[in-house]
């Protein structure tokens, strides 16, 4: 297989739902400026997104939206789902950019989100049951620390978190251990940005880790700096199963990137931001991502073809 057969499928990987965008703030039931970056899973047969939405002071807050296809007729809860907590320093200007996992052990979905207060963006940690009540589990890392999410389950006794701290002005994507969701240590850079690549100026998790028989499914967002703007596009690459410190593989091309009208143009345009990945019964992969920082939108892809293109990716040597 050369290089070009492999980018080929990278281009043709993911198809565009024809109805993007799917949510916008103009179908919203309460006034707002923008709606994005949602987490996304599957929840009582429906895909429920929880979505960034912000308002017009331009500070951000959650809201669940639902559908039985994932596509049309959403449901969007007519208050603010999540609303931050002003009277606390962390969450002083809102909540951004939740991701969401299934935790096998607690049956209970965790929510990684950015709370946005005095100290810079945060990490944190919400649990929920029903998407209606939510017990907030603070802070996990000191800022500045962004796109986060747990793994679903424990390796050898403990919980992985995968984060993008900011480190002497770097941005790579990082995976820190904790036996009980508090302490955390053992960090260590699982990925970094690639000079003079896609992914050359800052990269993040995108969506929740995804479990295929290779291993761990790793969406992530690869930033380049141009004159022009700052291109948010998404590649992949794959973690081990029982031991997803250890990355295998590692997409050299991008899959999505801002190429739409919906994605070029808006709040801040040339941005696609994955955050939500869902599998759906008839097997595709549901990737939910911001448009422009102001819109939702959705690309799909055949799981099976997912999987024969990461493992075309080159490996990757410790
Ligand atoms: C990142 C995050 C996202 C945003 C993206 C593009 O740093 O703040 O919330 O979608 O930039 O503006």
């Amino acid at each position: 297989m050369s290089s070009f057969q492999r980018a080929k499928l990278a281009l043709e990987l993911f198809v565009r739902y024809e109805g993007n965008p799917i949510l916008t703030a103009e179908q919203w039931p309460y006034p707002i400026n923008s709606v994005f970056n949602p987490g996304a899973i599957r929840f009582n047969n429906q895909v429920l997104l929880l979505n960034r939405v912000e308002d017009l002071r331009g500070f951000s807050h959650l809201t669940v939206a639902r559908s039985g296809d994932g596509l049309t007729n959403w449901q969007i809860d007519p208050q603010p789902t999540m609303m931050a907590d002003n009277t606390t320093l962390e969450e002083r200007w809102g909540l951004e950019d939740p991701r969401i996992v299934w935790l096998e052990e607690q049956k209970q979905y965790a929510i990684t989100y950015v709370s946005f207060g005095a100290g810079g963006p945060v990490v944190s940690l919400a649990i929920t049951r029903n998407f209606r009540t939510f017990a907030r589990l603070g802070g996990l890392i000191p800022p500045e620390d962004k796109d986060a999410c747990l793994m679903p389950r424990r390796f050898n006794g403990r919980f992985a978190l995968i984060h993008r701290p900011i480190v002497r002005g770097e941005a790579h994507i990082w995976m820190g251990m904790s036996p009980d969701l508090k302490h955390w240590g053992d960090h260590r850079v699982l990925l970094k940005t690639r000079y003079a690549h896609w992914d050359g100026a800052r990269i993040g998790l995108g969506c929740q880790p995804i479990e295929i028989p290779e291993g761990w499914l790793i969406i992530y967002h690869g930033v380049r700096h141009t004159t022009a703007s700052h291109l948010y596009r998404t590649g992949m690459a794959l973690l081990d199963k029982n031991e997803p410190w250890r990355v295998l593989r590692r997409g050299d091309e991008w899959v999505l990137g801002p190429k739409t009208h919906y994605e070029r143009m808006g709040d801040v345009g040339d941005v696609t931001f994955v955050t939500g990945g869902v599998i759906m019964p008839n097997n595709k992969l549901y990737l939910y991502y911001g448009a422009a920082d102001d819109k939702v939108a959705v690309a799909m892809a055949d799981v099976d073809k997912v999987r024969e293109y990461i493992m075309m990716c080159p490996e990757v040597s410790e």
